[in-house]
Formats: structure tokens, sequence, C-alpha cells
């Protein structure tokens, strides 16, 4: 079993092997984004939101995502250094897995209890079910709250508007291809090959 200790000395090492703490980082880092910008229609990713930076120098000691439409499976990614929790509403349309009807889903994630310097950059993950929107660009809104200050990346470019010239612009998502919709595989073991049914 993990101790919360050996939880630390591993997201140490992580980050030591990812160069990622203990060094400044320029303004290249931009603001909150979404990674990878693109996956594939209908598929289960792990989207990472990168905090690069905080509030003209206070620390990020929040972390709010919305989760769009049609977003479904939610599951955050355990983060050694800060509380995560969930807010669900019912979902419009329920679902059917594993022989369960699913009736809500999680319609925002909250990062807390942390303190992130501004001089450095922290990463923030969930595992989640895309919808099958091929093509379709998806704004993933953010909230980041300072001791002093928040950002609200929630801007969405109109038609013909330049994106890299919003202040505050919400981390975009770009759905690509389509899934099959064949088999389940969402990476805990049930690939069934086909639908539901177990062999
Ligand atoms: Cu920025």
């Amino acid at each position: 079993m993990f101790s919360l200790q050996s939880y630390l000395t591993l997201a140490k090492q992580s980050l030591l092997a990812l160069g990622m703490s203990f060094l400044p980082l320029s303004s290249a880092w931009a603001h909150v984004t979404v990674h990878p910008k693109e996956a594939p229609a209908g598929s289960f990713v792990k989207l990472t939101f990168r905090v690069p930076h905080g509030c003209d120098g206070s620390p990020t000691v929040r972390l709010r995502v919305q989760i769009p439409e049609g977003f479904v499976s939610v599951k955050p990614v355990v983060h050694p250094l800060w509380k995560v929790e969930t807010v669900k509403k019912p979902l419009a349309t329920p679902y059917e897995m594993h022989g369960k009807t699913i009736t809500e889903t999680v319609a925002e994630v909250i990062w807390s209890g942390g303190s992130l310097p501004d001089g450095l950059m922290d990463e923030f993950s969930i595992g989640v079910k895309l919808p099958n929107r091929p093509g379709e660009v998806i704004p993933i809104p953010a909230i980041q709250e300072c001791e002093q200050g928040m950002y609200r990346w929630i801007q969405v470019a109109q038609p013909g508007q330049d994106p890299d010239s919003l202040p505050e612009p919400a981390p975009l998502l770009k759905l690509t291809g389509g899934d099959s919709g064949h088999g389940h595989g969402h990476g805990h073991g049930h690939g069934h090959g086909h639908g539901h049914g177990s062999r």
C-alpha cells in the first residue's frame, strides 16, 4: 500500500525526471492549456491541464475545469500534492455501462489544497471518454484561482477572430477521426471486442 510519504517521494522523483520543477519558466509557456491538443473522437483518453504560471506572481491555489457536454466516464488522476473533487450533474440521456444505467456525469473537476508558486509549472489530469463528434474543436473552460487574483480561461474566438488575440482563451481540444464504435476498450481489462457482453 502506498503511503503519503512514498507518493511525495514518487512525485518529487517524477518532477525531477521531467525537469519541470525548480526551473523558472518563460512566458513562452503561455496560458493554461490542455494536452494532447487533438484526440480521436469517441475514444478514452487522458487529458492533462498544464498550469505554467500564477496570477501576476501570486501562487495558484485552485484549478477548476468545467467538463463539456458529451464528455463522460470522467476520472481525475491522483495528484499527490493536491486534493481533487468532482461536481456531478444529472445526464440528459442516461446510458448503459457494464449492465448499469449511468444517470449522472461529472460537470466539474476541482483541484485545491496545494500551492503552486508562479515560478513553477504543474499538470492536472483526468481520464475521460470523448464524444463521437469528429472534427469538432471543443473549448474546456478552466478557472485558475490564486492567493491573489484569478484567471478565467474561458474565452472562445468568434469566427474570423484570432484565438491568440484573446487574453484568457479556453483550452481547446480537437476531436479527430472517429471511433468505429466497435469495442469498449477503456483500458481496464474490459476490451470485449464487441458490445458489452463478456466472452
Ligand atoms: Cu499565460
